[in-house]
């Protein structure tokens, strides 16, 4: 980076990811979070057999039940959810709701466990203790004076199989679709993407896929803080030397040089690893052209002189190839080079890589979902893989890295806005009621309906709802005005505290805790990023006596609201195998379901992409045609920025765990605008100056203003802020019409000189 002048916060960090440093944050979030003598024994019982599921990420493990997995950000999950700090009634009673509002979202959850049921009580403004009885009453009272249509169902992905169709049966019987759901947010490009590539919104790998495959594309997301446990993946690939291509607009060391806590040798010599055999720095938004270019080298070459293709593949189990190869042929390789910001000598060498591989894995997260086309990416990355047959072969395959623990589990058991004809008939068949056909929203018309007013109720299944969403201005009062606002959590957030009519907070248990009912110790069900089911029991002791499970909250609320229930709510809580038979009975996939999970690593769920079979409409993997390379609304102006937002290495989503960045070089602090030097020049900027930024879209002016801009190794022409303060910038209606996944990762931004840098002592 030069010689600059210092800027409080920022050290550019030279080392490795993982490493001694990783092990030394691991200590530092236990010592500020737990009991230290509690402290090992709960991180060791971690992905263990016998032990609970980790909440931090959707990465499997080796068959559950190898070695203790080390895990800097999984550790910090942990300590979180197992603090032995609590928020008592006393300081509620001592705080209004309007003061805490005045709290970061690190302070609210960093006092502790929720350990009562609370309700709002608007003439104190305050939060105050109710017991569980009353709440229960209360909300059943408001939810039976409302018609359906007018509550929406959230669930955030750390919901287990369980809890999660539960509260879709609940949903159901009380009469709608409404299930807003962080996937929205996240993978749903995916979900919508995929089935009508190869039939199945899910992806097609499996860990034992990782050792036979020949080449890696890494796209759009950040392992080295998001999902760790790939770390350890990926550094075998590059030890064994199969290169690890990656396209990202930043840096981001863990894809640079990592040094894996479990290797002594390593450790012990400060040594590390190279991870990206190429990294190509894409415009934020340019994958489509990247990957359109890449297809286009390997029409070009197989035109050239054949062998390229798999042909064969293509015939039997293919259609549209046609379509697709026009439209790539159609794509000028100048559009190619100008929207993705690589030359099209750089796509021919990674042509070439794939074109040598026999087996090819493509990796993706929220870089490739968050745009406005994210869904016909999605198409795209299935397309170059149809192209060389590498869906359902031994060590190729796509693979979606998805976010929350279980958020691809409660997909699975029930938890969508458009169910299937067929899952609501064997619903019915099974529990005697009607449920309703009509599709409901998704988390962004949920919210949406929230702000004009037809939406009078809001039940969450965890989350942070309204910090998640895009676009605070528009979201914050739509909660104030409802009539009720439910939330069943584990900590306090912001969403809580945008307080309706009536509000109640309902305290639960963590994945690290024991879960007790009427006939003895429960364990709940989880469904990994590799569709691996396996069960998850908790070993904790309680943060509160209070506390109940997300089934018995779900089921409680459920009798509550529907008197004359056909769902036997008390027997099925009594004890959880119960539950799992009636998904057995109601989804595909779950055979034997109380006996499978008993079984060390679990089950996979069925995939049969993976056997070459597609469940399309077709029933053949379909190409697709992205036409132009255009992923987002062109903004005009030679002055505009694309703005990605993401998350720090300290953070879990809208939990900020502590202000460090490690690895991006940011220290207690998170306003913070990375910018590529040469834009720095052209907009007459210097590291550390600082500035406003306003989204270039028609409609509201949204701005953040105040922001610290640092030079950084990030594509010329996009900048990064983190997430989720920089969700005033995004407009609520910015999303991908296929998906309604809001397109964080590309807002058109004008930035704007505040006040010049001033100089500090370093
Ligand atoms: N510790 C921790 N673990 C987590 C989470 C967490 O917050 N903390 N969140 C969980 C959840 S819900 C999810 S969805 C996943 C998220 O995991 P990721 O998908 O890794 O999410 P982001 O941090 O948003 O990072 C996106 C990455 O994509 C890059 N990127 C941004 N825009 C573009 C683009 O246009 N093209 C390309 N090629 N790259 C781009 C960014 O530079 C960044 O490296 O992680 C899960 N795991
Ligand atoms: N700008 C921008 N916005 C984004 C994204 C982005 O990349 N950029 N990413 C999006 C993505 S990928 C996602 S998935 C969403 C995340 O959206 P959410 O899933 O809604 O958000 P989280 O921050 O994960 O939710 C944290 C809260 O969950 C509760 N909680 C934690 N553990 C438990 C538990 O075991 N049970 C229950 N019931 N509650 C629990 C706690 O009260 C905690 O405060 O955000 C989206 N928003
Ligand atoms: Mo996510």
């Amino acid at each position: 980076m030069g010689k600059r002048r210092a800027v409080p916060g920022i050290h550019p960090y030279d080392g490795p990811a993982g490493g001694w440093g990783a092990l030394k944050a691991t200590a530092i979030a236990v010592r500020t979070q737990m009991d230290i003598l509690n402290a090992p024994p709960t991180l060791l019982r971690t992905n263990q057999p016998d032990g609970f599921d980790c909440p931090g990420c959707a990465w499997p493990d080796k068959d559950h039940h190898s070695t203790f997995q080390f895990c800097e950000n999984g550790a910090k999950a942990v300590t979180w959810e197992a603090t032995s700090k609590r928020l008592t009634a006393g300081f509620l009673a001592e705080n209004t709701v309007t003061s805490l509002l005045e709290k970061s979202d690190y302070e609210l959850e960093n006092y502790g466990r929720l350990t009562t049921p609370l309700a709002y009580d608007p003439a104190s403004d305050t939060l105050q203790p109710v017991s569980w009885q009353l709440a229960l009453q209360q909300i059943a009272e408001v939810l039976r004076g409302l018609s359906p249509s007018q509550t929406e169902f959230y669930t955030s992905g750390r919901a287990s199989n369980e809890a999660a169709y539960l509260f879709q049966l609940f949903a159901r019987e009380y009469g709608t679709n409404n299930f807003p759901d962080c996937s929205n947010m996240c993978h749903e490009a995916t979900s919508v993407g995929l089935p009508r590539s190869i039939g199945i919104g899910k992806g097609t790998v499996s860990l034992e896929d990782f050792e036979h495959t020949e080449l890696v594309i890494s796209i759009g997301h950040n392992p080295g803080t998001n999902h760790p446990r790939m770390m350890g993946t990926l550094h075998e690939l590059s030890r064994r030397n199969v290169p690890v291509i990656v396209f990202n607009p930043l840096r981001e060391r863990a894809l640079e040089r990592f040094a894996d806590p479990q290797n002594v040798g390593e450790m012990a010599t400060y040594g590390s690893t190279q991870i990206a055999s190429g990294y190509y720095q894409v415009k934020a938004g340019g994958d489509a052209a990247a990957l359109k270019g890449i297809a286009k080298a390997l029409l070009e070459k197989e035109a050239n002189s054949g062998g390229v293709l798999d042909h064969e593949f293509i015939a039997t189990h293919t259609r549209d190839f046609s379509l697709f190869s026009h439209d790539i042929q159609a794509t000028e390789w100048q559009d190619i080079e100008q929207e993705s910001g690589l030359s099209r000598n750089d796509l021919e060498t990674v042509a070439a890589a794939y074109q040598k591989s026999d087996a090819t894995i493509i990796t993706y997260g929220m870089g490739i979902t968050q745009h406005n086309k994210g869904t016909q990416n999605v198409r795209l990355i299935a397309d170059l893989l149809l192209m060389k047959g590498n869906i359902g072969k031994p060590g190729a395959g796509i693979c979606p890295l998805r976010g929350h623990s279980n958020v691809q589990g409660n997909r699975t058991v029930g938890i969508t806005e458009k169910p299937s004809a067929d899952f609501l008939a064997r619903l019915e068949a099974e529990f005697g009621f009607v449920p309703p056909r009509q599709h409901g929203h998704d988390a962004v018309q949920a919210m949406q309906s929230m702000v004009d007013g037809s939406a009078r109720a809001l039940i969450c299944l965890g989350g942070n709802f309204a910090v998640a969403l895009p676009d605070p201005q528009a979201c914050f009062p739509a909660m104030k005005g409802l009539d009720l606002s439910v939330h069943i959590g584990t900590k306090l957030n912001r969403s809580h505290l945008l307080v309706a009519r009536q509000t109640f907070i309902l305290p639960c248990l963590g994945r690290t805790e024991l879960d007790i009912q009427a006939t003895g110790k429960q364990s709940v069900t989880v469904e990994d990023s590799m569709s691996m089911v396996h069960a998850s029991s908790g070993k904790l002791k309680p943060a509160s006596a209070m506390l109940r499970s997300e089934p018995a909250i779900v089921a409680a609320m459920a009798a509550a609201t529907l008197p004359d229930s056909r769902v036997p709510w008390a027997e099925l809580v009594a004890d959880y195998d119960r539950i799992r038979d009636r998904i057995e009975k109601t989804i595909p996939g779950f055979d034997d379901y109380n006996q499978r999970i008993r079984q060390p690593g679990g089950f996979r769920m069925p995939l049969p992409p993976v056997e070459r079979r597609w469940p399309t409409a077709s029933g053949k993997a379909e190409f697709s045609v992205f036409g132009g390379v255009e992923e987002n609304a062109s903004a005009e102006g030679s002055d505009i920025l694309r703005l990605i937002t993401l998350r720090s290495h300290d953070q879990y989503n809208t939990t900020i765990y502590a202000l460090d960045d490690r690895y991006r070089g940011v220290f207690g602090r998170r306003d913070i605008l990375f910018m590529n030097d040469s834009d720095l020049d052209r907009l007459g900027l210097e590291h550390g100056d600082v500035v406003d930024i306003e989204t270039a879209l028609p409609g509201r002016q949204l701005r953040l203003e105040g922001i610290t801009v640092i030079a950084y190794n990030i594509s010329a022409g996009s900048v990064g802020a983190y997430y989720p303060e920089a969700n005033v910038l995004v407009p609520l209606d910015y999303n991908d019409p296929q998906s309604g996944t809001p397109s964080y990762k590309s807002v058109p931004v004008r930035v704007t000189l505040r006040t010049k840098q001033i100089r500090h002592s370093a």
